[in-house]
């Protein structure tokens, strides 16, 4: 049995230039807003993104110690950008891959996020392979120690924050919300914290309602509240990219300030043995062979 590993993410632009064709691809056809797309440009510029992307490098960081310490190949497959998610594929059959391992790095599930993922590589694959996909791992021991040892001790109100997403889909019966408020459940008695709240991050205007309370909104409450400091932990992602590099640690922080707030953020898990080793753990369960 050969087995190869296509992990996905979101992806990023490499370059400044390639921002336009990058929300492009999100946007999948619907037109962009010219103020929207300099907003964009100018997140991507402030984080230093001109020739190349520190963002889509820790994604390569992660791959490479998987690959390490699996002794599988492990290909990068990106929703948004390059490789995508098809290249991954193509490299691991080329290879001589007969079992492919789906792993997203988003914990999650939902059907706007890893069930389109899923779609993805099933399509790319189209029953060349066989396809083990590992549909949701928020409430995975192993996860919620990685993240629980980040909030051990935290005198802060701690709050936990995920991608928003179209509020239709709780009407449809996505999991996802519920999913999210377990998994921060699971991490907050993990590590013995009791003051914790939950909010959403970075919806995007397109016109209809996204699941809430945003963080933004939900600052303010907790200030109005009499909280003073907070810790956000954004247990919905598992990297730094633009999602907490600016809408936390610019967006957020500057509402904290304007508050008289002060927050801070866990350190993400990124390439962290540990978490590395959950990633591979989840990998030899959804493979008998391998374990
Ligand atoms: O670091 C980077 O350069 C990329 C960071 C990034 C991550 C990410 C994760 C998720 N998104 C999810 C859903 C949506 C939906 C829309 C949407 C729009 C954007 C835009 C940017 C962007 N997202 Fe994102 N997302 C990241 C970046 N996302 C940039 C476009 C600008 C904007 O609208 O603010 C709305 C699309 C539309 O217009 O129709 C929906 C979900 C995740 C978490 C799961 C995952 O990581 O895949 C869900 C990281």
């Amino acid at each position: 049995m050969s087995v190869a590993v296509v992990l996905m993410a979101y992806g990023s632009p490499d370059r400044l230039e390639d921002v336009p064709a990058y929300y492009a691809d999100i946007r999948g056809g619907r037109p962009i807003p010219p103020e929207r797309l300099e907003e964009l440009v100018e997140r991507y510029r402030r984080l230093g993104i001109e020739e190349r992307n520190p963002l889509n490098e820790i994604t390569e960081q992660m791959r490479a110690a998987l690959e390490r310490e699996l002794g599988l190949p492990v290909h990068t497959g990106m929703r948004h950008w390059r490789p995508r998610i098809a290249d991954a594929a193509e490299q691991a059959l080329a290879a001589g891959a007969r079992t492919i391992v789906g792993l997203v790095l988003a914990p999650h599930y939902s059907t706007m996020s890893i069930g389109t993922y899923r779609r993805l590589l099933d399509d790319a694959v189209a029953g060349r392979a066989e396809v083990v996909f590992v549909d949701r791992w928020g409430a995975d021991p192993g996860y919620v120690e990685v993240v629980a040892d980040r909030l051990r001790g935290a005198t802060a109100h701690v709050v936990f924050t995920a991608h928003s997403l179209p509020e239709r889909i709780v009407a449809a019966g996505d999991p996802y919300r519920d999913e999210l408020l377990e998994s921060s459940r699971l991490v907050a008695e993990r590590a013995g914290v009791g003051d914790w709240s939950f909010s959403f991050q970075s919806a995007s205007p397109t016109g209809e309602p996204w699941l809430g309370p945003d963080i933004l909104d939900h600052l303010a409450d907790l200030h109005s509240r009499g909280a003073r400091d907070v810790l956000v932990c954004p247990i919905g992602f598992v990297s730094d990219h633009l999602e907490i590099r600016w809408d936390i640690d610019t967006e957020a922080q500057e509402k904290a300030r304007e508050l008289g707030m002060t927050l801070r953020r866990i350190e993400m898990p990124n390439a962290d043995p540990a978490f590395v080793g959950v990633l591979k753990t989840l990998v030899e369960r959804h493979v008998p062979a391998l374990r």
